[in-house]
This record gives C-alpha cells, sequence and structure tokens, in this order.
C-alpha cells in the first residue's frame, strides 16, 4: 500500500513538474525520493518522514507558490478573483502594473487582461496538482505516523493475510502434548543485524540456510508441563535447588525461595487457574527433558530466529512497525517495573496466556515470539559466534556457560523485542520470565 502510494506520487510529481520547476528541480526531487526510499528500507522511518517532508517542500516549491499566491494577492486584487472578466478588468483598471508569474506587464489593458486569464487558469491548474499531490502527501506521512509501518510497501495485513488463515498443510499437532506445530520451510534468512539499534553480538548480519522444521506455535503451557510431570514424575532444577530468579521492581535479580513452575511467586502461590499461561521458572535442563519427551528437541538459535522474523530480516515478528501496541506482552504501563513503558495498556502486568496477541503473529505462523517469556534455545552462547559460524544449519559453540534466551518477556521494554536479540543465561538457572517451546517432526 504505501508503495504503490509512493509510485502513484512521483507519477503526480511528474505531472506537476512537466511544466512548472527547472531541470535541477526534478533532479534534487528524485534525489531526495531515492534517498528517502533507501532510508526507509534500511534505516531508520523517522529520517525517511523527515527526509519526506522535506522532499515535499523542495518539489513543490511550497516557498515559491505560496510567494507567488501572495504577490498576485497584493498586486492583482483577487478578492474580486474568478474568471470573472469584468471583476478582472475593474482590477486592471486599478493597477498600472500587474505582476503575473514573477513578470511584470505594463497595463496595456486588453492585452493584459487577456495573458492574466491565461495566466491564472494556468496557476490554478497548477495549484490543483499541487494541492492534490499535497494532500496524497499527507495522507502518507499521517499514515507513516499513524502506524510507523517501514516494511517497503508490505503491510501488517498484507504480511498477516498470506498465513491467515493457514493452510492446514503448514500446521500439524504434536499427539504428547496436543500443541500445535507450524512449518518453517528450509531456505535462507537474514540472521542477525547491523541496524542502528543492533548489539555487537548480532553482528555481522548474514545470510544463513536452514532445512525445513516444525516449531511449536506458542510456548509450553502450565497444563502441558503438568501433564509432562504427572506421566514422567520430573523434578526441576528450580525444586531441586528449592529458589529461583526473580526480578524485584528496581530491576534487580534476586532468589526468592521456593520459587518453582507449579510455585511461581514463592510456596504460597499456585497455578491453579492458569492452564493456557506459559510454564515458567524453567531452565535449559528442564526445557531439553521436556522437548525430549514429545519427541522433539529445543529450537537453535538460528531456527528460532527464522521462525520468529521470517526470511527477510524483519526487526520483530509482526514486521518492522516500532507500534507494538496490542502485538506483545511486554513491560506496558500496567508492569511495576522502573523501566514500564507507559504509552500503552497490553492488559497483562505479568505473563498473558499463550496466543493472546494474534496480530504478533509471525511471518510462518508463529505467535509470542516477542515478549511473554524468554525462550531457551539449544545453543551455547558466544558473543562472537555470528563471526565464525557456519552459513548453513549453524548450531552453536561446541560448549560454553551460558545457553541463549530469545524473544525477551512481559518484563522487558521493547528494545529487548527485537528478534535477533540476543540473550544468556546458565542452563540450571531459572527465573520468573523463562519458558520455552519445541521443535519437533510431526
Ligand atoms: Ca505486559
Ligand atoms: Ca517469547
Amino acid at each position: 500500500m504505501f508503495f504503490s502510494l509512493f509510485v502513484a506520487n512521483l507519477f503526480v510529481v511528474f505531472g506537476v513538474l512537466a511544466h512548472r520547476f527547472k531541470k535541477w528541480a526534478i533532479i534534487t526531487g528524485l534525489t531526495i525520493y531515492i534517498l528517502d526510499t533507501v532510508l526507509w528500507v534500511i534505516l531508520s522511518q523517522w529520517l525517511a518522514v523527515v527526509v519526506h517532508v522535506i522532499a515535499i517542500i523542495v518539489i513543490f516549491g511550497a516557498i515559491k507558490t505560496l510567494k507567488q499566491i501572495f504577490l498576485h494577492r497584493s498586486n492583482v486584487d483577487l478578492i474580486a478573483t474568478s474568471f470573472d472578466e469584468s471583476s478582472l478588468k475593474h482590477t486592471i483598471a486599478k493597477h498600472d502594473r500587474i505582476l503575473v508569474k514573477d513578470k511584470t506587464f505594463e497595463a496595456d489593458r486588453k492585452q493584459s487582461m487577456n495573458k492574466l486569464i491565461e495566466s491564472r487558469l494556468k496557476t490554478n491548474s497548477n495549484l490543483k496538482n499541487i494541492l492534490l499531490v499535497s494532500a496524497l502527501n499527507l495522507v502518507y506521512v499521517i499514515v507513516f505516523f499513524v502506524f510507523g509501518v517501514s516494511n517497503l510497501g508490505e503491510s501488517q495485513q498484507e504480511l498477516q493475510s498470506r498465513f491467515v488463515p493457514l493452510n492446514a498443510s503448514d500446521y500439524s499437532v504434536n499427539q504428547i502434548d496436543l500443541m500445535r506445530l507450524v512449518f518453517v520451510p528450509e531456505g535462507e534468512f537474514i540472521m542477525g543485524s547491523e541496524g542502528l539499534d543492533a548489539l555487537d553480538d548480532e553482528k555481522p548480519e548474514q545470510t544463513i540456510f536452514l532445512d525445513s522444521f516444525w516449531i511449536y506455535q506458542t510456548p509450553v503451557t502450565n497444563e502441558m508441563f503438568e501433564k509432562f510431570v504427572d506421566a514422567t514424575g520430573y523434578i526441576t532444577t528450580s525444586e531441586t535447588f528449592g529458589e529461583s530468579f526473580i526480578y524485584s521492581p528496581d530491576g534487580k535479580i534476586e532468589s526468592l525461595e521456593g520459587a518453582s513452575w507449579k510455585n511461581p511467586e514463592g510456596l504460597q502461590s499456585t497455578i491453579l487457574g492458569y492452564d493456557d499461561y506459559p510454564v515458567v521458572h524453567i531452565s535449559w535442563i528442564d526445557a531439553s527433558a521436556y522437548c525430549e519427551w514429545v519427541g522433539g528437541r529445543l529450537p537453535t538459535e538460528a531456527e528460532w530466529e527464522k521462525a520468529a522474523r521470517g526470511p527477510y530480516g524483519h526487526k520483530f515478528p509482526w514486521g518492522d512497525m516500532e507500534n507494538f501496541g496490542g502485538k506483545a506482552n511486554y513491560c506496558d504501563s500496567s508492569c511495576e517495573f522502573e523501566w514500564a513503558e507507559n504509552n500503552f495498556n497490553d492488559g497483562f502486568p505479568k505473563t498473558s496466556p499463550v496466543g493472546t496477541y494474534t496480530s504478533g503473529l509471525s511471518y510462518y505462523g508463529v505467535l509470542d515470539m516477542a515478549g511473554n517469556v524468554w525462550e531457551w534455545c539449544s545453543d551455547w552462547y558466544d558473543h562472537e559466534y555470528y563471526q565464525y559460524s557456519p552459513k548453513e544449519n549453524p548450531k552453536g559453540p561446541e560448549d560454553g556457560d551460558y545457553k541463549v534466551m530469545r524473544g525477551g518477556s512481559y518484563l522487558s521494554g521493547s528494545a529487548f523485542l527485537r528478534s535477533s536479540l540476543r540473550d544468556a543465561i546458565p542452563p540450571y538457572a531459572s527465573t520468573a520470565s523463562s519458558g520455552f517451546r519445541c521443535v519437533v517432526n510431526p
């Protein structure tokens, strides 16, 4: 939609330029439009908007046009305007010098009148064009500001319409925990980021090939994990340690005695009524055990990132929009932490039922990739891994001290929700926001 509006704009601009301005204006205008597009695609949408506004002013010679209108008004009584000959005659009779399009005509009444009428008609049609283009551009800029879209013509709706409703062949169901599985076809995708907000460990941005895989549509829920525990008698690391980690509102991480997947806020708390919420206080060891139980494994870091952002390097599961409202559960105005973002209330101060934010659907139809709970990946973490990682099916370094976590949580500010952002904690550690999903062949 935005791209087509942009092209439409360009045509109208040409229409106006063709009989109005000089070569330099066309060259300047085009250069700015190209710069605008480049910024739009690779850098910041805000910069693009600023450049676009400058382009509007330069291309349409807004200042020049206003000046002309003003001069017309002061020299030729335009209150009488219109093309009413008698009023023009009257006007001309009152002025010895008439300024039309920057040219001064001696007041040879009859001759000037004809020229004036001719020129007024032309100015009027130019004005109409300029108003039309300005209106189009205004719409363009407003839509840009409201939706913050920089997908080069790929709106949220268009992104989703390719996948919703999903084809039956793109879905399957795991028969052990009944989780819905989403298919991610083999092929290349853009991994990592070199954007202005990218951290060092996300660099370099590179093209990675992955074999196809099936991934859970949402994180594993309390209900599912309970079935696993009932079936296997599994005891999680936090239960073994008798504690797990939570964040205090001032951002400090601290141990909470008795906290575990079934007592998320300490021994007095329960998960009763929270069946479809993501299970938390899960260590990498616990998550791996669960995925093994369902016949699968944790996703690799590369698989997780591809499932989250799609093949084209989008910043977030839903595209590049920085407007989070209703697309993810993050640290919003209902969140009690210092870094809460108070411009939106997503309705959940802590975790939310999995799949709540359907408009946060990813390219491949995966949910909850941004926010809600951090998700374990199978890889060990290495800050410099991308500098030597294989270009096909990377599986992480041979060993390390930390395992990768992805996607941010209900505790994260929006900056932590980017799909290429990497985090890591020790494999035996668990927190109030550590959850997971599996990769399983159906
Ligand atoms: Ca929230
Ligand atoms: Ca998540």
